[in-house]
């Protein structure tokens, strides 16, 4: 199989060696404390497992693809643990265990969740250590679930409970933030449409106002909306695809994955935004302080680095280049004003 084919579309692979944070960060317990995994819900005996118990199993060595639905993919990272098959011997499920939920020791108790039959086919793997290390506690550790072939947020750090369920239960990114619950990168199944209707979302775009506003994935293309008042607004996905943005005010926004190819953003303000895995090709940032913005996975130019954004006088932060693609990176660090701080 050649490199390309094994990245799906949309996607690029971060710098090597690199390995970004996303989401929550820490386990709602210390490092230290006693970590224990229960399989629950619809099995006619519920059981649970020590880590030390866990790691006395049989390990399943396996390379997975990481790819996150913000656009970075970390290619061929081994991992083992125990597969989600195997550890399946030590219970009984009752006929109606269907989907299956796995449930995080994390301060917003995030899970997500699975047809039983898909965790089964995508070798569902209970991961205790990944790059030949124990997983650290950033990326999930010591418990983590991996589901290959999947966007990554269907992998959920600090893994506590795995619960059968006879009907499925959104998980946190899928029920509160969007995300669509299939999840396959080759399909780019990245967000659930927006749930406004066209006639509202064209009189938002009218007014400019789109502050504290949920509107992922709306289209605003082609518009003249200088001056767009988007403070704090959930833009996820949106398309502002060729508008004039100039002096618009995004600050606080998340724009993770938004389109602005070809939009002009001259003197936009940027302060604190998301814009993971936004496409800024074709865009001008000319004035524009990006310096706090979460920049991962984003991108100035197109696949075969044509339609290259003017960021002559953009500003970024030096800390902020590792998280984009090398490529990217590149051309940012010779276009754009780089803070050595
Ligand atoms: N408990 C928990 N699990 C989570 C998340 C999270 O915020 N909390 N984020 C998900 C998302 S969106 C991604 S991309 C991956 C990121 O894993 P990493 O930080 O190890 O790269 O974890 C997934 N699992
Ligand atoms: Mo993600």
């Amino acid at each position: 199989m050649t490199e390309r084919s094994k990245i799906p579309p949309g996607q690029q692979v971060v710098a090597s060696n690199k390995w970004p944070v996303i989401g929550e960060r820490d386990p709602a317990v210390g490092a230290n404390a006693d970590w224990t995994l229960s399989l629950d819900g619809r099995v006619k005996e519920s059981v649970s497992f020590s880590l030390e118990q866990l790691q006395a199993m049989p390990q399943t060595e396996t390379v997975i693809d990481i790819h996150c639905v913000t656009r970075w993919s970390k290619l061929d990272v081994p991992m083992s643990g125990i597969l989600l098959k195997d550890l399946l011997q030590h219970v009984e499920l009752e006929s109606d265990a269907k989907f299956v939920s796995f449930v995080s020791r994390s301060e917003r108790k995030h899970s997500t969740s699975l047809p039983l039959d898909v965790a089964l086919d995508h070798d569902c793997l209970i991961a205790l250590c990944a790059e030949g290390q124990p997983i650290e506690l950033g990326h999930g550790g010591p418990i983590r679930n991996i589901v290959p072939r999947k966007y990554f947020y269907k992998s959920v750090k600090w893994l506590e409970q795995i619960e059968f369920l006879a009907e499925d239960r959104l998980g946190y990114w899928e029920g509160d933030a969007g995300y669509h619950n299939l999840a396959d990168p080759w399909k780019e199944q990245r967000y659930m449409a927006a749930t406004i209707d066209r006639r509202t979302a064209a009189k938002l775009i009218d007014s400019k106002d789109f502050s504290g506003r949920d509107l992922r994935s709306i289209d605003a293309s082609n518009r003249n909306l200088d001056g767009l008042n988007a403070i704090g607004a959930g833009l996820r996905d949106a398309s502002f695809e060729s508008c004039s943005l100039v002096g618009a005010n995004f600050s606080d926004a998340n724009l993770s994955n938004a389109n602005f190819v070809g939009a002009d953003l001259t003197n936009a303000a940027f302060s604190k935004t998301d814009v993971e895995g936004a496409d800024f090709s074709g865009a001008n940032l000319s004035g524009v302080d990006m310096r706090d913005c979460s920049l991962i996975g984003a991108s100035f130019f197109d696949d075969q680095g044509g339609n290259r954004a003017s960021v002559e006088s953009t500003k970024f932060s030096k800390v902020q280049l590792d998280s984009l693609s090398a490529l990217q990176r590149e051309f940012v660090e010779e276009t754009g004003i780089v803070d050595q701080i």
